[in-house]
């Protein structure tokens, strides 16, 4: 696929959305239907009918590119020379309680060699009218505005965000890097949302952001779009399919915040 051709697969994210976000702003304050709950995470209906949105936006612009979804994954994702990486409400426990705290996340990943590499990223909050896009090899967006991360160069100044994901396991991994980060840090912020927690490093609002136990389709718009606002995104698959371990940040405190984070690991009693 032609570099040449990424601007307009990006407006086709954004357009796809924009459609998303609208039915998430419709709904907030009404009743939802629950497809699944489990003791740390809630599936909605709307979970599905906004990947049904996205998925036939998508493909009206693009037929043929598969999409790799949180409420579904095309049998073709893993060959395909290009797909789609989407999750359709990021932050669905937030919204389901009614906070207006989620955002629509769309990745477009090409195929190099036996991985895939993000080369454009959407992510799009609804309720607060923001929108991040990201062309790889360009400057990061926010409502086409270039964006770029902090100039803070110290973690005691910092603002550093960190997600537990959704099992007891992610818990336990991150728990004792709460412990030695929350002494280190200006503040840390739980928000819901790793998309929307990429997008406030890539803006500056943060400084840092590390999770464990996440999906691709939470990360991999969002990490583009950090990497293109001049941040540090590192993300490894650790064991199962599309379940990744993470580390962002402003780059100016990657050090101290890696090493923090090491330090938490290693008091890790499990
Ligand atoms: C959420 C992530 C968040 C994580 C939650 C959940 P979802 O994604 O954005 O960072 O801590 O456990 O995975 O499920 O709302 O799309």
């Amino acid at each position: 696929m032609k570099p040449s051709r990424f601007p307009a697969l990006q407006a086709s994210a954004v357009a796809a959305a924009r459609a998303a976000g609208e039915l998430m702003r419709r709904h907030l304050r009404r009743t939802k239907k629950v497809n699944e709950a489990c003791h740390h995470d809630i599936k909605l209906d709307l979970d599905v009918r906004c990947q049904r949105v996205i998925t036939r936006s998508l493909a009206a612009d693009f037929p043929g590119i598969p999409v790799l979804g949180e409420e579904g994954i095309d049998d073709r994702v893993r060959t395909a020379p290009a797909r789609w990486v989407v999750d359709p409400i990021d932050g669905t426990v937030n919204y389901a309680h009614g906070s207006p705290h989620a955002a629509v996340s769309i990745a477009l990943q090409l195929r190099e060699g036996t991985g895939y590499r993000t080369v454009v990223g959407v992510v799009h909050d609804p309720f607060m009218d923001e929108t991040w896009t990201a062309i790889t090899g360009r400057a990061a967006l926010l409502n086409g505005r270039r964006i770029h991360v902090s100039k803070r160069r110290k973690l005691d100044e910092s603002i550093v965000s960190l997600g537990f994901a959704k099992s007891t396991e992610s818990l336990d991994h991150m728990l004792p890097v709460f412990n030695e980060l929350v002494y280190r840090v200006r503040k840390i912020r739980l928000m819901g949302s790793a998309a929307l927690a990429l997008t406030y490093v890539a803006d500056g609002r943060f400084d840092g952001y590390v999770e464990a136990g996440i999906r691709l389709w939470d990360i991999a718009a969002g990490g583009l779009i950090v990497e293109c606002a001049g941040g540090v995104f590192e993300s490894g698959e650790t064991g199962e399919e599309f379940r990744h371990t993470l580390m962002c940040n402003n780059r100016l405190i990657d050090r101290e915040l890696r090493s923090a984070t090491r330090a938490g690991l290693a008091r890790n009693p499990r």
